[in-house]
């Protein structure tokens, strides 16, 4: 094969089958992509093997010709190993199990349980891809580190870029926070604070928040760019601006726990699905959402999934 990249369709018309592109593919002996991006071959190759009823129902050959989906998701099966009972590996894999290929569109799984390098490699091309086709990218975790490694691409894929997060979340997941640097440990109730602290997000919003002031009061006394909505309806702060780049987070732990049961750090009194469907609703016609996070979704509960899905799907849209 040449060095330089060739038209699928001028392969196609010369009689090279999509299979063999493939194999050539999962060998490593060629790459795939368009324009600058290349299809994540880990996560490609992890998919087929994991999940080869759900990788047959979008085949291969369809990422050569067919148009791109409005919206690509990638799952980040990161977990708390603590917890094997609930973890959110499993809660990723009921969620691919139960996902319609129509509406949830996957373009593959890393195989990492927490973020690599390599993982970041892979999320940051998909960034790029997402801004070059005028896609929105998914990931569904996982657990919120999913996010993370999201967030901490988007400056490197999009150099000069304003990034605006809105996180919605029962949590501020800013524990560990102290002024002088970040956190020494990344954990999924701590990376909001790395985040802000590294400058990878310029402004955050936190939607659904019912946990303890502190250390979210100490953040905001040393001025990070943190919104707080203390009403359903202004939730956009009076900075927000509609040219930055936008990524919008959902945890399932804001749903209350009676409804979404394993999540890691349930708190009651949470909203219900059509509340937290209803908001997602207003927020995306309200902004243009450039990518997107679904996680903490545990194993081994239908509830937890369903509410995944309905998210998922609502994304999508
Ligand atoms: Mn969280």
């Amino acid at each position: 094969m040449s060095r330089a990249w060739k038209p699928w369709a001028s392969l196609a018309a010369a009689g090279f089958p999509a299979w063999q592109v493939e194999r050539l593919f999962l060998a490593g002996i060629v790459d795939v992509g368009r324009g600058r991006f290349r299809i994540p071959r880990r996560a490609r190759i992890y998919f087929e093997e994991q999940f080869p009823e759900r990788a047959a129902e979008r085949p291969f050959g369809t990422l050569l010709s067919a148009p791109l989906p409005r919206v690509l998701w990638l799952g980040l099966p990161y977990t708390n190993l603590v917890r094997l009972a609930h973890s959110t590996a499993v809660g990723l894999a009921d969620i691919l199990a139960a996902a319609s290929p129509e509406t949830i569109p996957v373009i593959g799984v890393l195989p990492d349980d927490a973020p690599s390098m390599r993982g970041h490699e892979d999320i940051e091309g998909l960034v790029d891809l997402a801004a070059e086709l005028d896609l929105r990218l998914g990931i569904i975790g996982g657990d919120h580190r999913a996010t993370w490694s999201m967030l901490r691409t988007v400056k490197s894929a999009l150099p000069g870029q304003a990034v605006q997060y809105v996180h919605v979340d029962a949590h501020h997941d800013l524990y560990g926070y102290r002024s002088d640097c970040p956190p020494d440990h990344i954990n999924h109730a701590s990376f909001l604070a790395d985040l802000l602290q590294r400058g990878c997000i310029d402004r955050a919003v936190l939607i659904g928040r019912r946990d303890g002031d502190e250390p979210l009061r100490a953040a905001l006394d040393d001025g990070l760019p943190i919104h707080c909505t203390a009403t359903d309806e202004a939730w956009r702060p009076a900075d927000w601006s509609d040219d930055a780049y936008t990524d919008l987070a959902v945890d399932l732990d804001v749903l209350d726990a009676r409804l979404a049961p394993a999540v890691s750090s349930p708190i009651g009194e949470g909203w219900t699905l059509d509340a937290l469907l209803h908001k997602l609703a207003k927020i995306m016609s309200e902004a243009r959402i450039h990518s997107c996070s679904v996680v903490e979704a545990g194993g081994g509960s239908p509830a937890t999934t369903k509410a995944a899905l309905e998210v998922i799907e609502l994304l999508g849209t």
